[in-house]
């Protein structure tokens, strides 16, 4: 009789075992994510998702406090607040993770990509899984590449149709010497400051310009003080989801693979939102009042010869077996 009831007992609690997040070795955890963007943006939509999608996974003991609008600081500083231990995770652009990780500068490379989807293979392919790995001799851990977009340029001024438009002309760009230097040979006044500093830079006239993808400058209501906008798409700008290593050496196997798979959810979501919304994004700029020119192709074979030593220059920083591999990949896709 004894021993059946705890045969019985045992049984239970094998069986307690097997469901999932309750038995899971998952602690109750607040985990404060922070990014750049608007709530109302592909990137605040995304980071919704992934919230949801660990609370689901976790049976609600893993709870991410989402905070954006660089209410957390800027890329840079959120990268700092990571590696101290001090903020858990974010995401943010690859181009801000450059000082950190000079391999990341690959993805910065003019006209690197002709599509999301060839982005998508190379970033969750071979190269772009071991440049994210290299995060983590510098205390980040990352989980997954999100789309920013192909970035197109806006200003104050005047329609660029060419680099000859762009002399003179005072530029934000990402705190990342590729930017600096593609826009210096482009001839433009190159200013480095955070994203979350554009819009005020901007309104004050401190700037007259600066480049992001359609969706960015919609959520970040940058045509209330920029007039034209002129599509240059002259480089991919992915997102990349990253963790502090320090917090995550302290979780649980189980803990890690809830953040994985949602991090996956995410940023299956997130690419196809993206994509969905940049078309609209457009529409709704010219709606607003943007003047938008497309750069002809002969323009832009001209941006691409002016710039092309920062290829040399990027080929040098992230060594030539990481370069030579995504160029292998990429003639690969085309091929097909
Ligand atoms: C948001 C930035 C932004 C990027 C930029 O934190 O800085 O222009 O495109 O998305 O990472």
């Amino acid at each position: 009789m004894k021993l059946k009831a705890l045969f019985l007992a045992a049984t239970l609690a094998a069986g307690a075992m097997a469901l999932p997040a309750q038995a899971a070795d998952i602690q109750t955890r607040l985990i404060r994510f922070g990014y750049g963007l608007n709530q109302d943006s592909n990137q605040g939509r995304a980071v919704q998702v992934f919230a949801d999608e660990v609370a689901k996974l976790s049976g609600g003991k893993m709870k991410i406090r989402a905070v954006g609008a660089a209410a957390l600081g800027s890329d840079v500083q959120m990268q700092q607040a990571l590696i101290g231990g001090a903020q858990e995770m974010m995401v943010g652009s690859t181009a801000t993770l450059v000082g950190i990780t000079p391999e990341m500068a690959l993805w910065d490379t003019p006209f690197l990509f002709n599509s999301g989807e060839e982005a998508d293979q190379v970033l969750d392919g071979k190269t772009g899984q071991a440049i994210m790995h290299k995060l983590e001799d510098k205390g980040l851990v990352g989980l997954v590449y999100w789309e920013n977009g192909f970035r197109n340029l806006t200003n104050s001024q005047k329609p660029v149709k060419g680099p000859e438009d762009l002399s003179g002309l005072k530029l934000r760009v990402m705190q990342n010497n590729v930017f600096l230097e593609t826009f210096q040979r482009l001839g433009a006044n190159a200013v480095p400051l955070p994203f979350s500093e554009l819009f005020t830079a901007l309104e004050t006239k401190t700037v007259d310009g600066q480049e992001n993808p359609y969706n960015t400058i919609l959520s970040s209501k940058f045509y209330e003080v920029q007039k034209y906008l002129s599509i240059t798409n002259h480089v991919y700008s992915p997102w990349i989801v990253t963790a502090s290593k320090k917090w995550w050496d302290g979780l649980s196997a189980d803990e890690r693979d809830v953040l994985l798979k949602a991090a996956a959810v995410s940023r299956d979501f997130e690419r196809k939102d993206t994509r969905a919304e940049a078309d609209k994004a457009l529409a709704q700029l010219k709606a607003d009042g943007m003047q938008v020119n497309t750069v002809s192709p002969e323009a832009v074979q001209k941006m691409r010869e002016t710039i092309a030593p920062v290829n040399a220059q990027i080929e040098k920083s992230v060594g030539p077996d990481l370069w030579n591999a995504v160029q292998t990949q990429l003639k690969d896709i085309r091929k097909k």
